[in-house]
């Protein structure tokens, strides 16, 4: 497959400002009518052929000006056509079958309804178009359908007129009068209910909500709908953004490759992120809905009025979308809490990509299959480097910024470069250093020494951004770091600072400390690097402890279990070394523990430990094993230490009712992690207490923390447990995910051995990338499992992958990025994971999705 690259691109010769579409609608044999007005593009090279782009498609009428012609060819899979005049009507009739569409991209099947998912190149699998997201059309679609098979009949936009037919079809004319890309394009046709309500905009413009779902699911949807209410209104207040249709409509689907989609008028989501009510959400469900329905819905002004010029400035969107929805949980939810969240997935997920063999810039410069970069890079770095502008302008000048850059680039395909300039113009912020965090990947590692002398602090500060394939250079790239020297006596600080580390090196004074005073660095994790830093563990101790900024206090911690357990693993620590170091971290979870100025919510992060990857993410070599061994040994020491600490915060907390507030919520919070390391301590204790919290739960976060708990345990209550929770909730897909994955995931000695034989489950199927996710992807996110020393667990993978990639490329590909770690892992581990990479790759007809990332990943 060739090597798309950024600097390669060039504007379409041809402009299409016009599509009409029209579809006889059918689950095994579709027609679409696809009639483009286009005219030469005057910013382009004129061309007189229009290449348009075709996946799996054949025309079966190509005419121009309403008249049959031969001028055109295929090339590969493309429709070229020459074209005479300045402008035409071009009209191209095409033929598909949704339910052979495995791969859930351009029209497919999902439970008898029809619908669409176009990002990134999905419409060229619906008709012959520039399928490209800087070529700009307003959309009228006509549809037409069985009035029994489907009812309801969607798409972008307003409904115009809709009617029956004498034949038993009826049909619905919907036009969307913004400009859009054919990414944005969505259409859907089912037997579809609606959960109905409305929004009054700041204008007082009324706006229709819709969330769609199958008939039944219906009770399940008002958190959904609150949550988009809620995103409407914060999108004003905070961002200055209205909604700008008098419709807004939601479906939920059973089948999609990922969380949702914020099609133009008409999102498309996974119906895990729609459908929750005690019963069967966690609380940790009902946040992840609030989180995507803010995100898709924020993408109406970052991604639609405003989109991408091209798939490399993919973080135009994304990045700044992400940063959206983060800041509006933060608001509706704790603070503190959302970003210690937001940083614990950054450095699961995207720290092993910036320091493998898939590391790329936020904004790539090259790519084979553009599905493979909807990574943590993109995403959560994007998101990050935004948030870093805005920690240095403030919040005021990073509003003027984005009013600024959403006045300029309205109706445009814009790029990252137009993002950059709309910062430094609105903000007054000069970011040409800065620009280095869209070039460059590699997480920054920043080397951090205090000195004291006489009355003076200084800071010395060092950074280096590794090398990465393809960029073997790297230059010093600006950093901002808030920081505060606190008083050892006292135990506060003079204020927070903020310093900007612009150079390899340098040095920062303070003067007014007679003694050396304790720093805390990075607070609020100002900027996505690692801190390297010999901190006495007497610092640490008082950070964990005292720090008043939250995350500080969180870091202090996790630095404290973190340096501990990487001493572990070398085999660093004799008994008593060992002894007395998980009496030091014994102290500070229980200083946690006895902490009433702390909420349940901040205390239940504070107690979890630091994750197995994260752990190995910072060793050069890992050994999965040995990871496995000292963390779960120093568990279970902390649980034998604070059992009683532990029961007690149990008992105190199963006292708190049920009810979706924050105190609610944080006891069921620590209420889990309490029984995790009783578990860890006191298996049968642990065992006891949890198969009473399992007996006794009145809603889905307490059943499954339960359960989990069980999953990983052995004896009758395991089973017991786990026949009751499928029994109870067989039928309900999203629940019976969370079975799959609860024993995927777990703790077990034989889980390899249970996620083969529930691999022949009869509700276990390839088809449905939930379920596929649900069972392997928890497996290969579960390192004493995936990294079982023999190597079966990485041959389980790959022959997912195998299985997987004929049937759905994109998903069987995001498995690839495990194996490819092989490089970090200790050398016996290591080969058996090259061999499997070696196995895919010698695979014939592999998609470009698994080719690309396999020979990324062995390169
Ligand atoms: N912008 C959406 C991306 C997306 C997607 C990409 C590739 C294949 C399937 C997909 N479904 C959705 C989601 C988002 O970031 O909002
Ligand atoms: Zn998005």
């Amino acid at each position: 497959p060739p090597v798309i690259r950024r600097e390669d691109y060039k504007p379409f010769p041809w402009l299409v400002p016009q599509v009409e579409l029209s579809f006889d609608l059918g689950i095994s044999k579709t027609t679409v009518q696809a009639k483009l007005s286009v005219e030469r593009n005057p910013a382009a090279n004129a061309d007189p052929v229009i290449h348009l782009n075709g996946d799996g498609l054949q025309p079966l009428t190509v005419l121009i000006d309403g008249e049959p012609t031969d001028s055109w060819h295929m090339e590969d899979a493309d429709l070229l056509l020459s074209l005479p005049g300045e402008s035409h009507e071009v009209t191209i009739t095409t033929e598909i079958d949704p339910s052979a569409n495995t791969q859930l991209m351009g029209l497919y099947a999902s439970d008898g309804m029809l619908c669409t998912q176009c990002e990134a190149e999905g419409f060229r699998r619906i008709t012959f178009f520039p399928d490209r997201p800087d070529v700009l059309s307003t959309y009228r679609v006509h549809m037409t359908g069985d009035a029994e098979a489907f009812p309801v009949l969607l798409c972008n936009g307003n409904l115009e007129a809709s009617g029956a037919n004498d034949d038993g079809t009826h049909w619905a004319e919907w036009h969307d009068p913004w400009p859009k890309p054919s990414y944005l394009f969505a259409l859907v046709a089912g037997q579809l209910v609606a959960n109905t309500d409305s929004f009054t905009t700041m204008n007082g413009r009324k706006v229709t909500l819709n969330i769609y779902v199958r008939d039944g699911d219906l009770p399940r949807t008002g958190h959904a709908m609150e949550s988009l209410k809620k995103s409407m209104r914060w999108d004003e207040k905070v961002f200055g953004r209205e909604y700008d249709l008098d419709l807004f409509n939601i479906v939920a689907v059973s089948d999609f490759n990922m969380g949702a989609m914020e099609n133009k008028g008409l999102n498309v989501f996974n119906t895990k992120y729609v459908l929750a009510d005690e019963d069967t959400a966690t609380d940790s469900d009902f946040d992840g809905i609030e989180g995507v329905i803010a995100h898709e819905y924020f993408h109406n002004w970052s991604g639609n009025r405003v989109t991408c010029r091209d798939w490399f400035q993919l973080s135009l969107k994304e990045g700044f979308t992400v940063l959206r929805d983060q800041l509006f949980s933060q608001d509706m939810g704790s603070e503190p809490v959302k970003r210690i969240e937001d940083v614990r997935v950054l450095r699961g997920a995207q720290f092993p990509e910036d320091s493998g063999p898939l590391a790329h810039p936020i904004r790539p410069d090259s790519y084979r299959e553009i599905s493979n970069f909807y990574t943590a890079t993109v995403y959560n770095k994007g998101a990050e480097v935004i948030r870093m502008m805005r920690t240095m302008v403030g919040e005021e000048r990073f509003r003027a910024a984005t009013d600024l850059y959403f006045d300029t680039h309205d109706g445009e395909a814009a790029t990252c470069e137009d993002f950059i300039r709309a910062m430094e113009q609105g903000a007054g912020i000069d970011l040409g250093q800065f620009r280095l965090w869209y070039s460059q990947a590699g997480t920054p590692k920043v080397t951090v020494r205090l000195e004291h002398d006489g009355e003076t602090a200084t800071l010395h500060l060092s950074q280096e951004v590794p090398a990465t394939p393809g960029q073997p250079e790297k230059q010093p790239m600006p950093i901002p770091l808030k920081l505060a020297l606190f008083d050892r006596e006292t135990g506060k600080h003079h204020g927070e600072q903020l310093v900007t580390l612009t150079k390899a090196q340098d040095n920062f004074s303070f003067a007014g400390f007679a003694q050396p005073p304790v720093l805390s660095i990075n607070r609020g994790f100002s900027a996505p690097v690692t801190i390297q830093r010999d901190t006495p563990v007497e610092d640490l101790v008082f950070l964990a402890a005292k720090d008043d900024d939250p995350f500080a206090r969180y870091e202090a911690l996790q630095d404290l279990i973190v340096s501990h357990l990487k001493q572990a693993v070398d085999g660093a620590l004799d008994l008593a070394a060992m002894q007395s170091a998980r009496e030091a971290i014994a102290r500070a979870l229980g200083a946690v523990l006895a902490d009433d100025t702390l909420d349940d919510l901040m205390r239940g992060e504070l107690l979890v430990l630091p994750s197995e990857t994260y752990l190995a993410e910072t060793m050069l070599i890992a050994d999965p094993g040995r990871i496995h061994e000292e963390r779960q040994a120093m568990r279970a020491a902390l649980g034998t230490m604070l059992e009683a600490e532990f029961v007690a915060l149990h008992q105190r907390a199963s006292a708190v009712p049920f009810s979706l507030d924050a105190e609610a919520r944080g006891a069921r919070k620590v209420k889990t992690q309490a029984l995790i390391y009783l578990a860890a301590g006191n298996p049968e204790l642990g065992k006891q207490m949890a198969w009473a919290q399992y007996q006794g739960a009145d809603n889905m976060t307490d059943r499954q923390g339960a359960l989990m708990v069980l999953t990983g345990l052995t004896g009758i209550e395991r089973t017991d447990a786990l026949m009751d929770f499928y029994n109870r909730y067989q039928g309900n897909a999203l629940v019976v995910d969370k079975w799959f994955a609860l024993q995927a995931s777990s703790m077990h000695p034989a889980c390899m051995a249970h996620v083969e034989s529930l691999a022949k489950h009869p509700d276990f199927t390839l088809k449905n990338p939930n379920r596929v996710r649900s069972l392997y992807m928890a497996f290969a996110y579960n390192p004493h499992a995936f990294h079982a020393a023999s190597g079966e667990g990485y041959k389980l993978i790959a022959d997912v992958i195998l299985a997987l990639d004929p049937i759905n490329p994109q998903t069987a590909a995001r498995f690839v990025p495990q194996l490819g770690r092989w490089r970090r892992i200790e050398p016996g581990r290591s080969a058996l994971m090259k061999e499997q990479l070696e196995r895919i790759a010698s695979a014939p007809e592999l998609s470009r999705d698994t080719y690309e990332q396999v020979s990324r990943s062995l390169g």
